[in-house]
């Protein structure tokens, strides 16, 4: 009897070499790791043994707007793995690893930004910060700092499905289910034990991050999204809508010009939230409430200055704001139309900077000229017209509002399955328990803040069509929550609203709502902006702004709902 009880105990422990007895250095190293790959996790895929490294960091820093700055240690391993039968095929993922005394059965999954799969050591980090093990990939493209836009055509001009497909969500899935096998292996969890998984990016890591959500409503329990570059047929296309209004117009405003013109619109439209601190909260209002008397005609006047990396000289500008360069942040902000008039995009909100309008110094001519997006630009150059490696489109010569709409109709046609990531219904990752905190600034100038509610209002509708829209709203409360951080920019905080604050802890915050059961009402900020709303609640300070509200307003609800009648496909 007590010999066959003994027996297994025995090989247990023999077999068994991770636990939280061990350090993390004897952990680190590529024998263990070697032992704990998750080979056989995924069907034709082949772990490449040899390739694993495993490299104790210690002491190392990290800093960030989306986690609090801590100090650790880490074990950084690293291995490949290729799909059979793709020739030329291999993909490296990293993995960090906490100390096991420290390891809280989490893995966390970290994505990319722009054309980026992975964001290096800059978003890996969070995972540590909360004891578990974080991942990245870098999707096959070559290297860990290899773009997808270095790997998305072949050779002879034709699209790389495959990396298209590993860009589009193919990867990330691999990522983590990879990571938390590695992960059970690595600390020995028993099977029958959870570990929780996680997902933190923003931007294109925000994309990435519903990719998951929308596709595989088991893989993640907690999901934090920034501003994701989602809805990407319109989101990339619509880069380049600033570029044909200015070209339409004929109108290239100097930067101190449209500078000028956002500051007076933070002046102006501050206080309409209820406090004046410099923070624009109530885009809505500002939209509907700007004075505009205050800003033509106003003086401007910027000092020149020398050449830096990736921006040449620029002379002192001084001037006043023009009727033109009013007409043509008042069409930019109105969003994209085609030539029956039909809706196609909307725009950024008031206040935020105008990135899509910059322009060019021509020092030879001595005028601001057009400098064609390259976020736009590059799209079109490589996915439509197929230059490999072009970093964008040579001239919009021709290019109308109406094409602007079919690039988008084209590539929402061709890619929408890979790419689009909109897809509304979420049923399946509420009933897995999957929770979503989706954060975004609302002074983007990169991906419209529209965006982020249109999606929500796409989940809310297709999910719950039966219910009222606020009940709806409720019901959406019980697994996504939508919040828009006050002044903030894209993925970022405000040098132009220094009180804006992104939220730093939303990881933990997610953590609690997965593994406690609370759910954020508010989303914690800093300072002045304490707590950040969630939608489809808005910011408004009363009582000389001294007390702070969450409140319900149509008419805020409204500005952010468009119509977008130039599709006779809906576009969630
Ligand atoms: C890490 O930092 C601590 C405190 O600064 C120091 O005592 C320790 O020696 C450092 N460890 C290593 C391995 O550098
Ligand atoms: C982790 O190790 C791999 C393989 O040696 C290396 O390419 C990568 O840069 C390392 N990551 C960090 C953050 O040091
Ligand atoms: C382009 O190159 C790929 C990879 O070599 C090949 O499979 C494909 O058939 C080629 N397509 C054309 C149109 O030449
Ligand atoms: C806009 O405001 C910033 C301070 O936020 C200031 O540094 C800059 O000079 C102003 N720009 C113009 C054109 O007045
Ligand atoms: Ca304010």
């Amino acid at each position: 009897m007590r010999s066959t009880l003994l027996a297994p105990a025995v090989v247990l422990a023999n077999a068994v070499v991770a636990s939280a007895t061990l350090s993390l250095s004897e952990i680190c190293t590529d024998s263990y790791a070697k032992a704990a790959l998750p080979i056989g996790t995924i069907d034709g895929i082949t772990v490449d043994a040899s390739s694993v490294s495993t490299s104790l960091v210690t002491n190392f820093t990290a800093s960030s707007i989306f986690y609090p700055t801590s100090t650790f240690d880490y074990c950084n391993l690293t291995f490949a793995y290729s799909h059979d039968g793709v020739e030329g095929d291999l993909v490296h993922v990293e993995y960090w690893l906490p100390a096991p005394g420290k390891f809280k059965n989490r893995y966390v999954s970290t994505g990319g930004g722009g054309w980026a799969i992975n964001s290096g050591s800059s978003s890996i980090p969070t995972a540590i910060i909360v004891d578990g093990v974080g991942g990245l990939t870098d999707g096959g493209f070559g290297s860990f700092n290899t773009q997808f836009s270095s790997a998305a055509l072949l050779a002879n001009g034709t699209i790389n499905w495959q990396a298209t497909y590993m860009w589009g969500y193919q990867a990330h899935n691999e990522l983590a289910t990879l990571g938390k096998q590695l992960t059970r292996n690595i600390y020995n969890v028993a099977s029958n034990k959870k570990i929780y998984s996680y997902y933190q990016g923003c931007s294109e890591g925000g994309r990435e991050g519903w990719s998951q959500v929308q596709r595989f409503p088991e893989q993640f329990d907690g999901v934090v999204v920034g501003a994701p570059a989602f809805r990407w047929a319109q989101q990339q296309t619509n880069h380049l809508t600033g570029n044909v209004i200015q070209k339409k117009l004929d109108y290239y405003p100097s930067p101190c010009e449209l500078e000028k013109i956002m500051n007076l619109t933070i002046a102006s439209c501050d206080p309409l939230d209820g406090k004046t601190d410099g923070v624009v909260a109530r885009s809505d209002l500002c939209l509907a409430h700007l004075d505009w008397s205050t800003i033509e005609g106003a003086s401007y006047s910027c000092a020149a200055a020398a050449a830096s990396y990736g921006s040449s000289a620029t002379p002192k500008q001084t001037g006043k704001v023009s009727a033109k360069a009013v007409e043509l942040v008042k069409t930019y902000w109105n969003g994209l139309h085609d030539s029956n008039g039909d809706r196609v995009y909307f725009s950024y909100q008031p206040g935020s900077t105008f990135t899509d309008l910059q322009t060019e110094y021509d020092s030879t001519t001595g005028t601001w000229e057009l400098d064609i997006s390259g976020l736009g630009g590059i799209w079109i150059a490589q996915f439509i017209d197929y230059i490999k490696d072009a970093e964008n489109i040579d001239s919009l010569e021709g290019v109308t509002y109406d094409t602007l709409k079919e690039w988008m109709i084209f590539s929402q046609a061709k890619y929408g399955d890979i790419l689009q990531t909109t897809s509304p219904d979420l049923t399946e990752f509420q009933a897995a328990g999957g929770k979503v905190i989706h954060v975004h600034g609302e002074q983007d100038y990169s991906i419209p803040t529209a965006s982020s509610v249109r999606y929500w209002d796409s989940v809310r509708s297709i999910m719950f069509p039966k219910k009222s829209y606020r009940e709806g709203a409720a019901a959406v409360d019980d697994f996504y929550r939508l919040f828009l951080a006050p002044g903030c920019s894209h993925c970022d905080a405000n040098a132009y609203q220094p009180k804006a604050v992104w939220p730093q802890t939303t990881l933990q915050t997610v953590i609690e709502w997965v593994e406690s059961g609370k759910a954020p009402e508010t989303l914690t900020g800093s300072g002045d902006i304490a707590e950040m709303c969630r939608w489809p609640f808005r910011p408004l300070w009363t009582n000389s702004g001294k007390t702070f509200q969450c409140v319900y307003d149509q008419d805020s609800v409204d500005s952010f709902t468009y119509d977008l009648t130039a599709y006779k496909l809906p576009v969630y």
